[in-house]
């Protein structure tokens, strides 16, 4: 980001990705450089008003995750700070006022944190430093280069993993911290500065923050992990993990998961299926977010693809719907209806389905183009773990082939992988999904 040597004074680390007090490596490295230089060590954390297309049902999972972690980081003599407003608007004035001498901040990929980033660096001339407290293998050493698929980021994960895949050392009590710096966050306060939209249904089958997110790990380790790899792609068992809401918020560290997993004695093929999800998979994620700026673009899609869909764009559409009827999942398909019933109301929607749900926008939508943002504003505006960059990697990998191989050429989809309803309804029991998911909307308040 911008080196220039750390002389003593204040250590400011800027809390978003990772919004965590244990197992954050931004964190650790920030309290290291503090004691290296007998100086206080201050958190902030930027509220923004709007975050995407990111709702009340998303900003109150984030915010009571925050206010568990400013309580533990209180624990520790660290005070945390929230700042309403954009970074660039309150970041450099307080950075300025504190004379800090470092401002350590987390790695992201998205396009509106590198966005802040470079607007806050222009502001400022204290030396800031970035730190990948999301991946295993951090992004950028995982590869220099835009990943064709999991086949070719795999041996160099797997290569560098165990240097990475270690326990945590844990946060100290700050040594150069005083408990009067330590003002409590008003969340009322800070909650009245949100401007978002109101989501339709609120979500309760899952709470925030990390406490809520160990025991989910812990429930899922002892009970779902053996036999994950059978179970994980079947729509009407709860077989995955539903680690993915706090994952995106960083209240829990995917370090921390897989290293449980890898613990846990649980049989070799599940914690393979597993690792292979959350290490590979996802650092995939990031590594296509970070090499592609256009990554929510068709321009992302590889060249087979986009020439592919162009070929086939003018192919007739048995079935053509508006994103008003896909997203009031009015369509032909119970499946797929159910797919969106299921995001809607539970803010998050089993991963297998999530592919055929997007393929399918694909099939009713004029073009690519459409069906990419459709496919986007939808999963960003309902999922819990939405706006982040596994959704733009899984929507990019379901309509335009990134990541994946050209299949034999068939109408609109030319060689972009097919799903059909009748494969699905082979693998699981459509008839029992389309029932949870009503059952669900009778059920849900
Ligand atoms: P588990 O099966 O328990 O997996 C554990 C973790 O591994 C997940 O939390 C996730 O971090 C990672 N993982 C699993 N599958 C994938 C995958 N295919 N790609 C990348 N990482 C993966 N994931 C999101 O986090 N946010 C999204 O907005 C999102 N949108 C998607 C949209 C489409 C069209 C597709 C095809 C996939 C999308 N995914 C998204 C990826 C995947 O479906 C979810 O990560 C997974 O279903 C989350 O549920 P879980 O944590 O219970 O998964
Ligand atoms: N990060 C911030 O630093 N400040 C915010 O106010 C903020 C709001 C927000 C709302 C919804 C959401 O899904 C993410 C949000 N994030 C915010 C970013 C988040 O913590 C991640 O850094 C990104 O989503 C990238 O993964």
């Amino acid at each position: 980001m911008r080196e220039g040597s750390v002389s003593a004074g204040p250590v400011v680390y800027w809390m978003s990705r990772d919004q965590r007090a244990q197992d954050n490596w931004s964190l650790l490295y920030a309290q290291s450089m503090a004691v290296e230089t007998k100086s206080p060590l201050y958190v902030v954390f930027c509220l923004v008003p709007r975050f995407g297309a990111a709702e009340t049902r998303h900003y109150d999972f984030m915010i009571k995750g925050l206010s568990e972690t400013e309580s533990r980081l209180r624990a520790r003599i660290i005070p945390l700070q929230v700042m309403a407003g954009r970074p660039v608007e309150t970041l450099p004035a307080y950075l300025n006022d504190l004379r800090a001498a470092l401002l350590v901040t987390d790695f992201d990929p998205l396009r509106i944190k590198r966005d802040w980033t470079k607007a806050v660096l222009g502001q400022v001339s204290v030396p800031v430093h970035e730190v990948d407290s999301h991946n295993i293998v951090p992004c950028r050493i995982a590869s220099q280069k835009a990943e064709y698929g999991a086949y070719t980021l795999r041996p160099k994960i797997n290569r560098l993993k165990d240097n990475f895949l270690t326990e945590f050392p844990r946060v100290r009590k700050h040594p150069f911290n005083t408990a009067d710096m330590l003002k409590p966050v008003d969340w009322e306060q800070a909650l009245r500065t949100v401007k978002c939209a109101a989501s339709r249904t609120q979500v309760d089958w899952i709470s925030p923050g990390f406490r809520a997110a160990d025991r989910m790990l812990k429930d899922f380790i002892r009970l779902k992990l053996p036999g994950y790899a059978e179970t994980r792609n079947d729509p009407t068992r709860d077989g995955q993990s539903n680690l993915s809401p706090f994952l995106h918020f960083g209240q829990i560290s995917a370090q921390r998961v897989a290293w449980e997993a890898q613990q846990s004695g649980a049989p070799e093929p599940d914690q393979e299926a597993f690792l292979e999800e959350l290490i590979v998979r996802r650092e995939l994620s990031d590594n296509f977010c970070h090499y592609h700026a256009d990554y929510d673009k068709v321009s992302a899609f590889p060249g087979w693809a986009r020439k592919s869909l162009a070929e086939h764009e003018a192919d007739p559409r048995p079935y053509l719907y508006p994103e008003s009827r896909l997203e009031s999942a009015e369509t032909h398909d119970e499946l797929w209806n159910a797919a969106q019933k299921e995001m809607m109301q539970r803010g998050k929607m089993h991963g297998y389905m999530r592919m055929y749900w997007a393929k399918k926008i694909l099939e009713w939508s004029e073009d690519a183009e459409k069906a990419l943002s459709t496919a986007i504003r939808l999963n960003d505006r309902y999922s819990l773990d939405g706006r982040d960059p596994n959704g733009y990697a899984g929507v990019a990998w379901s309509i335009g082939g990134v990541h994946d191989r050209a299949w034999p050429s068939r109408p609109i989809f030319g060689k972009v992988r097919y799903m059909s309803e009748g494969g699905a309804r082979a693998k699981f029991r459509a008839n029992l999904y389309v029932r949870m998911q009503e059952e669900e909307k009778r059920d849900s308040p």
